[in-house]
């Protein structure tokens, strides 16, 4: 484990391959029954290049008109989410060192060419839960400055299988995705990168 800032915790190599190829096979499932969606940014409804689901008794959602939030059915199908899988809460329950388990799983699919912008995870109440997020697939650069905008910024790769933790100080850290790496990993047929991000929302 590596502290990269206080509460930001990288787990690299945290699944080995059979584990990440069961969670994967446990991902499409999900996105079977929750298809991946285009979310937009509130206001302008400009689509964002990631494509999402939700797993969990809530689900983050956005659109142009009520903006960012969760809501207990997936905005498409108006279907309650499918629940989170046993080996995410696995991870949860390994690495949160919180004491509620999480509500919510956002499913984020990178194509190569995607890319998240630098932003604060802050829709939810109860802030003092951690956030973990599980990489998936083709590597990332990913990006964590302070809590304000104009922080300075550090970068690190993530690889197919690593976990890492934003809790404590570094729950509110600015973070981002700049680019995917295309053919860095064999995971997913088609390449792309998987993000899973366990949320606890209410306190
Ligand atoms: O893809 C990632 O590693 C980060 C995703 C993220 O920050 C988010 O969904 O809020
Ligand atoms: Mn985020």
């Amino acid at each position: 484990m590596l502290e990269i800032s206080s509460g930001i915790r990288h787990f690299p190599s945290y699944l080995d391959r059979p584990r990440q190829e069961t969670m994967i096979e446990t991902i499409r499932e999900i996105v079977s029954a929750a298809p991946l969606f285009t979310p937009v940014m509130p206001g302008t409804g400009k689509p964002m290049s990631v494509r999402m689901s939700n797993c969990g008794e809530l689900g983050w959602v956005t659109d142009k008109e009520r903006g960012y939030r969760y809501q207990p059915v997936h905005p498409l199908t108006g279907e309650v989410w499918p629940p989170i899988p046993n080996a995410l809460m696995q991870i949860w329950n390994d690495v949160s060192g919180y004491h509620l388990p999480p509500q919510a799983c956002l499913i984020n699919f990178y194509a190569d060419d995607a890319k998240m912008g630098l932003h604060q995870d802050k829709d939810e109440q109860d802030l003092r839960a951690p956030v973990v997020s599980v990489s998936l697939g083709n590597t990332c650069l990913f990006r964590i400055g302070g809590t304000t905008r104009t922080n300075s910024t550090q970068s690190l790769k993530l690889a197919s299988g690593d976990v890492i933790v934003l809790g404590g100080e570094g729950r509110l850290c600015f973070h981002g995705v700049d680019r995917i790496y295309p053919a860095t990993s064999t995971l997913l047929k088609s390449g792309g990168r998987i993000n899973l991000t366990l949320r606890r929302v209410t306190p």
